[in-house]
């Protein structure tokens, strides 16, 4: 089974995305487990403080490198033949994309750290982790948001997660465009009709019109996934 343990302050953040849908029934039919770890337990400090002043000075809080280190070693314990990675959630890491999540699908153990504050000790990042990844180019408040997105994206991947009603949507990012526009019943909603050449029975004709519906909507949405 793949296994996923997520070191975080803030472990009621993810009961909403494991307790619905595709996630949930994955866990039920046992593809993966998610192991939620509070690194404020970790903490030796009498306050169970997880973060300090900068070195040098300057604005916020640093996320300190003990629990850290301590949470990863429990989690570590007994464990030894499967070599996880371990991935640190922060806005400097590598861009999650549909490759890298298929890379990370062919694991069989993830670690999360979920990054805080200001930011992480520097020596988590030099001693501690095999990978560091960002969502994208914007800022979040913490790095648990970033590990559901992580979380979600790797585990429709594994086999098994998906039914046979959803498992077609994994094409959608694989041939390097948008997805096409999709239309259901009814076929005239106030006065607005579905394109008559999705009702035409001509298999080629669809295919055509959709392949060039997918570019138009790339080149306007994202050009930049049109390798040029
Ligand atoms: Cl992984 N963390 C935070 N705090 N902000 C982000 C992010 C991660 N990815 C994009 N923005």
């Amino acid at each position: 089974m793949f296994l996923i343990d997520v070191l975080t302050i803030f472990p009621g953040m993810f009961s909403g995305i494991l307790n619905e849908s595709i996630l949930k029934r994955a866990i039920k039919a046992g593809v993966v487990n998610v192991k939620l770890h509070n690194i404020r337990d970790y903490s030796k400090d009498k306050h169970h403080k997880v973060d300090d002043r900068p070195f040098g000075g300057g604005p916020g809080m640093v996320m300190k490198i003990e629990p850290i280190y301590d949470a990863i070693k429990d989690v570590l314990k007994g464990r030894k033949k499967s070599i996880p990675r371990i991935i640190l959630l922060s806005p400097q890491g590598r861009a999650l994309t549909q490759d890298f999540a298929e890379e990370l699908s062919k694991n069989r153990h993830l670690i999360l750290i979920c990054g805080h504050y200001e930011g992480v000790d520097e020596r988590v990042r030099e001693y501690l982790i095999t990978d560091e990844v960002s969502i994208g180019d914007y800022v979040l408040t913490g790095g648990e948001l970033a590990a559901m997105v992580l979380i979600d994206t790797v585990v429709r991947l594994l086999p098994g997660a998906l039914g046979d009603k959803d498992s077609a949507k994994s094409e959608s990012f694989s041939n390097g465009l948008l997805e096409y526009p999709q239309y259901t019943r009814p076929a005239d909603f106030m006065g607005k009709r579905v394109p008559d050449v999705l009702s035409s029975g001509n298999h080629k004709i669809i295919e055509k019109w959709r392949r060039e519906e997918a570019t138009k909507k790339t080149l306007l949405n994202r050009p930049d996934l049109i390798k040029t």
